[in-house]
């Protein structure tokens, strides 16, 4: 008897990948997912994006969490368009949660969908949802070395955020040896360097605008271990 192997789990991912992909193309939508650490601020930044950007873009938001609609509910004062995914257990969301999301959201009516994956910075990362770009953000409360010790998402990243650097003055962070270490990771992606507290997310905007107006997928490099070890 012939027993069939799975060779790579990820595949069947990845052909759902692609669908989703060949669906928001159809669609006409810039699809971003936004990876980070619980509580770096991805909620607030999208709060934020949301207010800035909703009157000129039609924005819709797939909402990635283990437990609650907190996150959608934040959203909901500023948008139509937006689905809860409660994972449970699931540390990341996975290409066929978001297709079942995508049949809740009017995408045609979009230009940008975002995708708040789950806090975590290591699963999200490998999952192919069928963006068109994958957004690493980090926030000075983490410390300075936590890109380094986790160079897989700054590594596949189109755009890094570093948020609450209203804090620079409050808590240790070595931003040389952030910018550094980013560098030396993936120089090709832009650091954006924010406070959603305060207002001061231009820089996301402008990468954002630009990113969307471009529409070009963000074809991230394999990640090879000991690449962006120091
Ligand atoms: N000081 C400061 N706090 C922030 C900033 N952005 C978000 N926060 C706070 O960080 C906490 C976590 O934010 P949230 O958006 O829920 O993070 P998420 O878990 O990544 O979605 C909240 O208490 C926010 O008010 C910022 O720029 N500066
Ligand atoms: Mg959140």
């Amino acid at each position: 008897m012939k027993i069939p192997v799975v060779e790579n789990v990820l595949k069947l991912n990845d052909e759902i990948a692609r669908q989703n992909r060949l669906a928001f193309e159809a669609a006409g939508v810039y699809v971003v997912d936004l990876i980070g650490a619980p509580g770096c601020g991805k909620t607030a930044l999208l709060e934020a994006t949301l207010q800035k950007l909703g009157g000129i873009l039609e924005i819709g938001v797939i909402a990635g969490d283990p437990a609650t609609s907190r996150d959608a509910e934040r959203l909901a004062g500023y948008c139509d368009n937006i689905v809860q995914i409660n994972t449970g257990n699931g540390c990341h969301l996975d290409a066929n949660q978001v297709r079942q999301a995508m049949g809740r959201l009017d995408i045609a009516s979009l230009d940008l969908l975002f995708i708040e994956n789950v806090g975590n910075l290591i699963c999200p990362v490998g999952f192919d949802l069928g963006q068109h770009s994958k957004v690493g953000m980090f926030s000075v409360c983490q410390g300075a070395d936590k890109a380094a010790k986790h160079p897989y998402l700054p590594l596949v990243a189109a755009a890094i955020l570093l948020n609450k650097i209203d804090l620079l003055a409050h808590v240790p962070f070595d931003l040389q040896q952030f910018r550094a270490d980013l560098k030396r990771i993936n120089a090709a992606a832009p650091l954006l360097e924010i406070s959603v507290i305060q207002n001061q997310i231009a820089p996301w905007l402008n990468w954002l605008t630009h990113a969307c107006t471009g529409r070009g997928e963000h074809r991230a490099p394999e990640y090879q271990p000991g690449v962006a070890e120091s």
